[in-house]
């Protein structure tokens, strides 16, 4: 299987996370992409540099306004005279009006942000659209070949809604990916979300669509970030009722639960006829992520790869989270082994 990976992912180097109350070094940080390639390159996978795919696929599933902010919000941050990182701390919340976007770039953030966690940096919009480059070259292979692929994108994505950023998120590479392949001729694609932190940003993108399915498994939203999304009655609207499927799973949530919820929404994908999955694939469902409460062992990927090869169809693998910075290259790969212990 063919891995993706644009350099540029590296350009991302935040230095602080709003976590538990402090400014820590981020969870996400550029040192999980040489694990996984490390990871990779043991395994004997070749690693392909995407080519430059421009903003036209961003502006297919998110805001030009936000867009514009993203890009230019480093440099505003810094002619105000800001000296962290940027980093929102008010939001038009439920009792303020959230039809004014400021002109200050401290207020625009707020408009923009959907989380704090989350600083915007020197590099940011680079490593963004690096990632981005990343899931369409992989998707492009996959559409032009039927063979399966793996973006190693960094930052993820699937918390990234159509003109908001948050949960280590900018552009929303799984949608990004899935608009692709439909603009590309395909009639229904699949967005299955394995990641332990429900796609907010992938559901909001597609939710009035029938022709992106979402299914997302993930820890309960009444106890797991991102806290507002990912209870199961949120299903779809207008035309795209019955095409949101969310799994909201307790922490410690065993892997023969898990693994039955996946069979459901694999069910549901054979049901709405998709010709493609996108797998938002955050490893950080393993047992000793530092920031997640899922119980998967190392072997236990391998089992998530062989049932996703089952599924018959073609599949593009996108990384999303992961944080156990040890084991996140062995929970990759063996995702991608036992995929082509069954497909080749
Ligand atoms: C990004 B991805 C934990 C707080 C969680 C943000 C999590 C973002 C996860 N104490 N903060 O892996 O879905
Ligand atoms: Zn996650």
């Amino acid at each position: 299987m063919l891995t993706f990976f644009s350099e540029g992912s590296r350009q991302r180097q935040a230095r602080s996370e709003l976590h538990d109350g402090a400014l820590v070094t981020p969870f996400e940080c550029p040192e999980r992409i040489d694990l996984v390639l490390n990871a990779l390159h043991k395994a004997a996978f070749e690693v392909r540099t995407p080519s430059d795919y421009g903003l036209a696929p961003v502006l297919a599933v998110h805001d030009s306004s936000y867009v514009a902010f993203l890009e230019s919000c480093w440099q505003a941050w810094q002619a105000a005279g800001h000296e962290g990182e940027a980093i929102p701390n008010i939001w038009p919340a439920r009792t303020l009006r959230g039809d004014k976007i400021p002109k200050a770039v401290s207020g625009q953030l707020g408009y923009y942000a959907l989380a704090a966690e989350t600083s915007i940096t020197e590099g940011t919009f680079a490593a963004a659209m690096a990632s981005k480059d990343t899931a369409l070259g992989a998707v492009e292979h996959t559409l032009a070949t039927g063979e399966p692929t793996f973006g190693l994108c960094r930052p993820p994505g699937h918390h990234a809604a159509y003109d908001q950023f948050g949960g280590y998120c900018f552009f929303n590479n799984a949608a990004i990916a899935a608009q692709r392949a439909l603009d590309a001729g395909k009639r229904r694609v699949a967005v299955l979300d394995v990641d332990f932190h429900h796609g907010n940003g992938t559901q909001q993108i597609f939710y009035s669509r029938d022709d992106v399915l979402f299914l997302s498994l993930h820890g309960d939203p009444n106890v797991t970030f991102p806290y507002y999304s990912g209870y199961a009655d949120e299903t779809g609207e207008g035309r795209g009722a019955g095409f949101n499927v969310n799994y909201p799973l307790p922490p410690g949530t065993s892997v023969a639960a898990w693994m039955t919820a996946l069979e459901k929404a694999l069910e549901r994908i054979h049901q709405a006829e998709c010709e493609l999955i996108v797998v938002s694939l955050g490893v950080d469902i393993f047992e000793g992520d530092p920031i997640s409460a899922f119980t998967f062992q190392h072997s236990d990927f391998i089992a998530l790869g062989k049932r996703l090869a089952e599924a018959g169809l073609p599949c593009v693998f996108l990384m999303e989270g992961g944080y156990a910075v040890e084991d996140i290259g062995v929970n990759v790969v063996n995702v991608l082994q036992g995929f082509k212990q069954v497909r080749g």
